[in-house]
């Protein structure tokens, strides 16, 4: 089974044609940067709000993927999609195992920013650039990855791609991953120039991956805090998305009196108010974010309303007593109302601990006791966000690498990182994969 672009699905790895590592650009990581910025900033950007639309399988997803083909053809690098529709660049023989992979996602949340995934690829390419401009020799086979459907924005489940590779996601869930048109995953695949009967686990090639660092716009303030440029991740809150069904029953706004109404938005704003309070007791978070109610109409009380709720917190204990408490309060709403509620958890994600040997790896490298004129401080910080790197830490050691947000905005049009700060993030990273795969 074969995906598009020439990539195989499952066995392209073993019988991946990689090309030797060849001259390739040898350009400063500051103007490939701003080269690549440029290029892949209009895709799947709406003029009106300035946010990003860039969902899985759509048409600003494969501009995207045509994009990270385009860079990794120009500097020579193999490139091959997975069976899973990740796409990875090589520089080396990915067959002698041990590869250094960096890297991070180009798709985004609905009118989500410019930095929340793009950064980590197009950093991962200019790091690349500028290991090239040192003329390092590299003595393990090297890779850039993009992680396809990392935010789950179309089909509610973050990190499908990376999922799928490390055996968290079974073919059968991910076929049943359907979006809010009722298109499926398999038929949104296909219909992008993908055979969704190749998808499936990716042992082998997540085998032959020794370190997996991935660098991300901070989704915070930390580092604007500490006044850092640069930070290492230490650990991910457990998270997850449960939604939240509640049905009552559909009746004319204007005459039907309050006491007869089943009425499931009452039960819904309350619950999205006992969110706040649980979150706030156990100084978790809690959003619910997205709605879809039907029958939607001004006049009309609604006879579904649809809310999913994101929560994290420090610890599981935390979470479950925060998920635990809203669920009750929503059911004790949803009975005072005649309103009938199911909850459904969709997307979970346990807490992780980044390798603590490559964390600290990191921190030697990027630190004072480098031996480097650095001035860079490196604080380790622990972070709410899920990311791909989160997903593989359970199959192959990862890490993660943060840039300084100085509002810590994201998931927004307003997400933004200083220049500087961005050309730091990658002359960091081509530190760290020039300690890590370097001789
Ligand atoms: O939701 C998250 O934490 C990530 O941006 N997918
Ligand atoms: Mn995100
Ligand atoms: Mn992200």
């Amino acid at each position: 089974m074969t995906q598009p672009d020439g990539g195989r699905g499952g066995d392209s790895l073993a019988g991946a044609e990689v090309s030797p590592p060849s001259a390739g650009p040898a350009v400063p990581s500051g103007a490939s940067f701003q080269e690549m910025w440029r290029e892949l900033r209009p895709i799947g950007r709406r003029p009106d709000s300035g946010g990003y639309r860039r969902f899985a399988w759509t048409g600003a997803d494969v501009e995207c993927r045509a994009w990270f083909k385009a860079q990794a053809e120009a500097r020579g690098l193999a490139y091959e999609v997975d069976r899973n529709g990740n796409q990875w660049a090589w520089l080396g023989d990915p067959g002698a195992g041990d590869a250094v992979v960096t890297g991070s996602h180009l798709d985004s949340v609905p009118d989500g920013g410019a930095f929340d995934g793009p950064l980590g690829v197009v950093s991962s390419f200019a790091a690349l650039d500028e290991l090239r401009a040192r003329h390092v020799t590299f003595a393990r086979p090297l890779a850039i990855v993009n992680f396809g459907d990392e935010e789950g924005a179309r089909f509610g489940l973050a990190c499908v791609g990376s999922r799928l590779a490390a055996g968290q996601l079974t073919v059968e869930q991910a076929h049943r991953l359907t979006d809010g048109d009722g298109v499926t995953l398999p038929r949104a695949m296909e219909a992008a120039g993908y055979d969704p009967e190749a998808i499936g686990p990716d042992p082998e090639r997540l085998g032959r991956i020794g370190a997996f660092v991935e660098l991300h716009v901070e989704q915070g303030r930390a580092l604007d805090l500490s006044g850092d440029r640069v930070g290492i991740a230490s650990a991910i809150w457990p998270h997850g998305r449960w939604r939240f069904d509640f049905r009552g029953e559909a009746n004319h706004a204007g005459t039907t009196r309050l006491v007869d109404r089943r009425d499931p938005m009452l039960s819904y704003a309350e619950t999205v108010l006992a969110a706040r309070r649980e979150a706030q007791l156990a100084g978790a978070v809690a959003t619910f974010g997205k709605i879809v109610v039907e029958p939607n109409g001004v006049n009309a009380i609604p006879s579904l309303v649809r809310g999913w709720l994101d929560s994290r917190a420090a610890d599981q204990e935390s979470l479950d007593t925060v998920v635990g408490g809203v669920e009750r309060a929503a059911r004790e709403y949803a009975a005072a109302h005649g309103v009938d509620l199911d909850v459904v958890r969709e997307s979970f994600t346990p807490v992780v601990e980044f390798d603590h040997a490559l964390r600290d790896e990191l921190a030697r490298i990027l630190g004072k006791d480098s031996g480097k004129d650095t001035d860079l401080k490196v604080p380790v910080l622990g972070t709410g966000a899920g990311h791909d790197a989160g997903i593989l830490s359970g199959s192959i050691p990862t890490a993660m690498l943060f840039v300084r947000n100085p509002t810590g905005v994201s998931h927004s049009p307003a997400e933004y990182a200083a220049e500087d700060d961005c050309v730091a993030g990658v002359t960091a990273l081509a530190d760290v994969l020039e300690g890590l795969a370097c001789t």
